[in-house]
């Protein structure tokens, strides 16, 4: 399947909500963005920041990527508002269980194509 932004946008941005750490924030939105559905994914993280705010990472500082070595990753130069969700051990599929931790990071992310946008979330740090 070829990258998108469009899945990059679905997987990753959440621009219109506030960081919040309502626990149920993760088992709800994971569901709703379609992270679910045949198996839970482990790790995803949520940027409460506005499209053109992560699109400019992609001229922001090169370098490799953490979990390709790749080397079309860019770091933010400023932190970010973001919530990571991460699987419960004890969940099980379908019930996908998660944690939900909201923070402010500098995040890693892949950019591709052109025109040049976000494909991969790579890490936050
Ligand atoms: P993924 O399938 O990794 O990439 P997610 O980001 O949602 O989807 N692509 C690249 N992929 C990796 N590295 C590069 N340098 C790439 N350049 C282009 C989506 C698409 O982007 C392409 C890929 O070929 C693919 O088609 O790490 C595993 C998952 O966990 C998430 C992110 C990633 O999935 N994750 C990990 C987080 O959301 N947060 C974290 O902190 C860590």
């Amino acid at each position: 399947r070829k990258p998108s932004a469009e899945e990059f946008k679905r997987q990753h941005m959440d621009p219109d909500s506030p960081p919040n750490s309502r626990p149920t924030y993760c088992n709800r939105m994971m569901r709703r963005q379609g992270m679910t559905k045949g198996s839970c994914k482990r790790v995803n993280t949520f940027v409460h920041e506005s499209w053109a705010t992560v699109k400019a990472i992609c001229s922001q500082r090169q370098m490799t990527c953490k979990t390709t070595r790749r080397n079309n990753c860019h770091k933010s130069s400023s932190t970010l508002h973001i919530t990571e969700c991460r699987l419960k051990g004890s969940s099980k599929y379908p019930n996908c269980d998660y944690t939900t931790t909201d923070s402010q990071k500098h995040i890693i992310i892949a950019c591709d194509g052109n025109p040049y946008v976000p494909v991969h979330f790579d890490a936050s740090e």
